[in-house]
């Protein structure tokens, strides 16, 4: 796969040089460029932004320099062979950014990213692209950032760990939380590791019993238990089929029972933890 990142601030990129992004770029799986925004200036002052028609706070990104540079960015890119590049721009106006998302982008061979500082980049620059390439605007959650670079961190670390050959073990992500089918969408639980006691600190029987149907059984309730108190919209969307007799059980249990539709809800009379 082949990243390319246009920004002011080719600096923060740097994470992409270091853990599982860095590895994956020296195993040869990920090809990763930054391009400094600011190449595609030509005044004095490599001026990026003015004020917005309409008036309003804040600057906006101008089009020249980002004209330029994506031109440049795409012409390199397929002079070194890549193909099908998707412009993915980092906006907090964006589609959310979810697992199923960086399943989608794992499997494009070229992305180039456009992270942006101050209000956005003039909304005239993704009409140009959408004409020659998909554009998708992504954001990475309900808060605002000061720019989309932590974005495209957060979005590479995401594709990265997802491209063959990076992670090592395939399993390790077939269960993750939030991967499509694993779990029935349900956040992992808890894990525990040597030594078997720490502080006074046991870790649960169940795991040292060697019973691995009673193990999967106490993962699930562990799941059912940390989603309820995390992400309860987890279960209340939910399809209700993906819940089985010891999962109602244990739904009960924490205070949850099927509606009329089904659906589960929190039992209004259950009493908090
Ligand atoms: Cl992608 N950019 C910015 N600036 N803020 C955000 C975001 C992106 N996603 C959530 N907040």
């Amino acid at each position: 796969m082949r990243i390319d990142v246009v920004t002011i601030f080719p600096e923060y990129l740097e994470p992409l040089n270091v853990s599982l992004v860095g590895k994956a770029r020296a195993a040869g799986r990920l090809d990763v460029r930054v391009r400094d925004l600011r190449q595609s200036t030509y005044d004095r002052h490599n001026t990026v932004d003015d004020t917005p028609y309409g008036g309003g706070p804040g600057m906006v990104m101008m089009t020249g320099p980002w004209g330029e540079a994506l031109d440049q960015t795409l012409a390199d890119g397929y002079e070194a062979g890549a193909h099908h590049p998707v412009l993915v721009v980092p906006t907090p106006s964006g589609r959310p950014f979810t697992q199923a998302l960086a399943v989608d982008l794992a499997e494009r061979p070229w992305l180039v990213f456009t992270p942006a500082r101050y209000e956005g980049i003039d909304s005239r620059v993704t009409a140009e692209y959408a004409t020659r390439l998909p554009v998708l605007e992504v954001s990475i959650g309900d808060y605002v950032l000061a720019g989309g670079e932590a974005a495209v961190l957060v979005i590479t670390e995401a594709v990265a760990r997802l491209l063959p050959g990076v992670l090592g073990n395939a399993q390790s992500h077939a269960d993750d939380s939030f991967a499509p089918g694993a779990m029935a969408d349900l956040l992992e639980g808890p894990v525990y590791t040597k030594p078997p006691t720490w502080r006074g600190r046991g870790i649960p029987d169940v795991l040292l019993s060697g019973h691995h149907g009673r193990i999967a059984r106490w993962r699930r309730d562990e799941a059912l238990r940390r989603t309820v108190a995390n992400r309860p919209d987890l279960i209340e969307r939910a399809d209700p089929a993906a819940f089985g007799k010891k999962d109602r059980e244990m739904l009960s249990i924490l205070g949850w029972q099927p509606g009329p539709d089904g659906r589960f809800g929190p039992n209004p009379d259950a009493v908090e933890e």
